[in-house]
């Protein structure tokens, strides 16, 4: 752009949680006014494009309902749902100084009666930098003594899996899907939540390549590919294990591969050999010599490469699932041939200084002189419902399969967790940011009673007026990815990215760096990292030594100034970087206990659970005691055109999605044996919680699976959304939610359950 022009153009990062993590340069006009967002075409993941949510994104940072001031509850108001566009008569208007003040008041008031441990933070991944997701406001949480959050409600049952057998998560680089010949999208929405792996998917079908997905539910990317398995949720592990069984008996794997890379081989050939064809057909849905044609055809393509992503996780067996899935490349030594192997994740490979940017040790000068409790987030409603109230009840809510713990004890680096119990006293006060449990949590009942309660103090830093913010005692407002500098890595690409600010913050809307930096300072925390501007924690995130280089492993080639002029830099994934391609597990030892592959993990043996996957079907299924009661399995989906439930109060985005919003997709012969037409009104219920929705017949779900979108509770009519029908029942490994083991009966309304 010629330099008289009066637009500039600014390198950002969408920080939206999504494996893309796009490069997007923001065009800005002479008043300060962003005017225009795009892909970075100079970006090798992002090429120029943005995704149909963030295209809009502009109608999200201007939108008319945006929160732009501090407001407290009025005396009075009552908490609870309040009508969109109604919100405001709950609050007032307050200073950030008073705001500040009266929240960090309360703090210390309830931190001096309860003990600290009363304060929960409750954040996820609504911002993605390096500095929101996580820096100040650990800092913050960790000196005032605040239970720690398990931070489980997206990827730790998938994550700590991957970590068992391959002890670090890095996987296939996007860009080398190009040159595989056979891809499997195993429960990966890729069209819907991956959208710039696609182009390299087509790019490789171009070149021959075929495309198998494998996932209940017929989502774009499905109804694209060569071959749609619609599988029945949580048997995916027997799937697995029966194709292994094939490869096995037909002499299929790589011996040589196996002899040098892995550990277990001969255990898991027993176990493998329990699942014939036959035995897996009976649970999957699919026929035997499906089973058998599904291994040929993977043994014996090369490259091929299996793109799995998080919802088959989300299952009361999520964490073997990923296992028994990601020990498959090994067996057939895919990983050898570059564009193939497997991708869960790509966040293993950055490896930012969180010690530095989060410092663990200032919990030392919290009261507690000590690291704080931890609390599970997937366990929100019991969190504010049962803790503190009886030890027993507290940790023991739920039944089966939880009891089998997650594994204590594997912080990894996205963890600050020490894999306990909670335990000890009740919560007091709840404070938000980066996330809306009020939508998203699972057992939203119980979630909602928590939130009802009147002596919980909660503060909630958003950008709109969510489900979560209808509870709060204090709504301040945040910004967006366009309003504040940031860096960031990936989990689905290899790239550094620096996240300029394009625009001044709208009204008085603030970082959440800002924020937690200036509530220390109301608290009276007198460490100098409490006034660490967002450049220095830049610096110290990324290691910046005196050679203003980067000690980070992989960033060493990463200098502030280069990030600046280049935007995005990829990272050095080899000893010698450009020498060779990226080609994680192709040769080489492991970080896992063995230094292999680990088909066998004494890790979980010692743990007492088992050291090979095996199938169990979930207890939320057709086979579980349950289904006598509520026959149909629940499939409560992501939005494709809203990510989790932001973008949801977007009426351009509602548009969008309107074809599926608020429905219950349902097999025909599910709905006729209910007496249930198209666009009839249902009930969906359980012993959790109701819902209604309009029926829209589906004949591409198996028959007894049911379907329904996450969206705003108070967008329905009836106050609820999906999650008032999911469980806190947590996954077999990480402590992971089961989103997807669910159990409900449909009834048409009008009619007798
Ligand atoms: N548009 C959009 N993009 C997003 C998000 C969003 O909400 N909207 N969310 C973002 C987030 S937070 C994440 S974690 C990622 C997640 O990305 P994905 O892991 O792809 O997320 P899901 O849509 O939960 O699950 C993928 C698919 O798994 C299928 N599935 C469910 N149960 C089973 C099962 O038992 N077996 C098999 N084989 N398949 C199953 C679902 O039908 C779904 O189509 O996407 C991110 N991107
Ligand atoms: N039924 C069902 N439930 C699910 C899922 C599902 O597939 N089905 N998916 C689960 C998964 S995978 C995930 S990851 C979770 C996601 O759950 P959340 O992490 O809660 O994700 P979002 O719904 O996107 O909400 C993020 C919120 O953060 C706010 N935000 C964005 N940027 C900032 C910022 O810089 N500062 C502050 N203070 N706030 C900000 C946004 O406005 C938004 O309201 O949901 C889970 N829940
Ligand atoms: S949500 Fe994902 S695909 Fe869309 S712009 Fe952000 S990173 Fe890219
Ligand atoms: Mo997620």
């Amino acid at each position: 752009m010629a330099a008289s022009s009066p637009f500039r153009i600014i390198h950002a990062v969408c920080s939206h949680d999504c494996p893309d993590s796009c490069a997007v340069l923001v065009t800005v006009n002479d008043e300060g006014r962003a005017v225009k967002v795009e892909g970075d075409p100079a970006h090798p993941v992002t090429r120029g494009f943005l995704c149909g949510k963030v295209a809009k994104y502009l109608d999200r940072v201007y939108a008319p309902d945006r929160i732009l001031y501090p407001l407290r509850r009025k005396p009075g108001a009552q908490k609870g749902p309040r009508p969109r566009g109604s919100e405001h008569e709950a609050f007032e208007r307050v200073s950030w100084d008073e705001a500040l003040d009266a929240v960090a008041t309360r703090l210390q008031q309830i931190s001096d009666k309860y003990g600290p441990e009363s304060i929960l933070p409750y954040s996820y991944a609504g911002n993605m930098g390096v500095l929101g997701y996580g820096s100040m406001d650990r800092r913050f949480f960790h000196r005032l003594g605040g239970s720690q959050l398990d931070r489980t409600i997206c990827a730790e049952a998938g994550g700590q899996a991957w970590k068992l057998v391959y002890g670090k998560k890095l996987g296939t680089p996007p860009e080398d899907f190009r040159l595989a010949r056979l891809i499997l999208a195993w429960a990966a929405n890729i069209h819907g939540n991956n959208i710039h792996l696609w182009p390299f998917i087509e790019e490789a079908r171009r070149n021959g390549a075929r495309l198998i997905v494998i996932d209940p539910y017929r989502t774009r990317t499905a109804a694209a590919a060569d071959w749609h398995i619609a599988i029945r949720p949580g048997t995916d592990t027997a799937l697995a294990l029966g194709m292994m069984h094939v490869i096995l008996n037909e002499g299929l794997h790589d011996r040589a591969y196996i002899a040098a890379m892995t550990h277990g081989f001969e255990q898991l050939a027993e176990r493998a050999r329990q699942y014939t064809p036959e035995h897996v057909a009976h649970y999957t849905g699919m026929t035997a010599g499906q089973i058998e044609q599904l291994a040929r055809e993977y043994a014996t393509t090369q490259p091929a490469v299996i793109r799995v992503n998080y919802g088959v996780q989300r299952a009361d067996y999520g964490g073997t699932t990923v296992r028994a899935i990601i020990m498959l490349p090994a067996l057939t030594g895919a990983w050898k041939y570059r564009g193939g192997g497997a991708q869960l994740s790509t966040s293993g490979a950055f490896e930012w200084d969180e010690d530095a940017l989060r410092r663990p040790g200032l919990a030392q000068a919290s009261p507690l002189k000590r690291l704080a409790r931890t609390v599970n987030m997937s366990e929100l409603g019991r969190a504010l419902t049962e803790l503190g109230q009886n030890r027993e009840h507290a940790s023991n809510g739920a039944s089966h399969p939880s009891e089998q713990r997650p594994l204590a004890g594997d912080p990894g680096r996205e963890r600050e967790s020490n894999g306990a119990h909670s335990d000890g006293p009740a919560v007091h006060a709840l404070f938000v940011y980066n996330s809306n449990p009020g939508a998203i949590a699972p057992n939203h009942n119980a979630v909602r009673r928590g939130l009802e309660r009147d002596d919980l103090f909660t503060v909630v830093h958003e950008l709109f007026f969510t489900d979560t913010t209808d509870y709060a005692d204090f709504v301040l407002p945040a910004t967006t990815f366009l309003e504040h500098t940031d860096i960031q890595g990936a989990y689905g690409h290899y790239f550094v990215q620096l996240s300029q600010q394009a625009i001044q913050p709208l009204g008085e809307a603030r970082s959440n760096v800002w924020l937690f930096s200036r509530l220390a300072e109301r608290m009276g925390f007198t460490e100098a990292c409490f006034s660490d501007t967002p450049e220095q924690m830049i610096r110290q995130a990324l290691a910046i030594g005196s050679d203003g280089r980067s000690k980070n492993p992989g960033m060493e080639h990463i200098t502030l100034a280069n990030l600046e002029s280049e935007g995005h830099i990829p990272l050095a994934l080899h000893a010698e970087p450009e020498a060779q391609p990226f080609q994680p597990f192709a040769s080489g030892s492991l970080p896992t206990p063995s230094g292999k592959i680990e088909f066998f993990s004494e890790t979980l043996a010692a743990a007492g659970l088992d050291g090979l996957p095996g199938f169990t079907p979930p207890a939320e299924s057709r086979w579980g005691e349950a289904a006598r009661i509520y026959p149909l399995e629940l499939l409560g989906r992501k939005g494709d055109n809203y990510m989790n439930s932001t973008f949801a109060n977007l009426p351009g985005h509602r548009k969008m999605e309107s074809r599926t919003s608020q429905k219950l997709e349902i097999h025909p012969l599910d709905a006729q044996s209910r007496g249930v037409s198209e666009g009839d009104r249902v009930r969906v219920f359980n012993d959790r919680g109701a819902l209604e929705l309009a029926a829209m017949l589906n004949p591409n779900l198996p028959a007894g699976v049911v379907a329904a979108r996450l969206d705003w509770a108070k967008l329905h009519p009836d106050g609820a959304n999906v999650n008032a029908l999911t469980s806190e029942r947590l996954t077999d490994i990480g402590g992971g939610p089961t989103f997807y083991s669910t159990l409900v009966q449909v009834a048409k309304v009008g009619n007798r359950d």
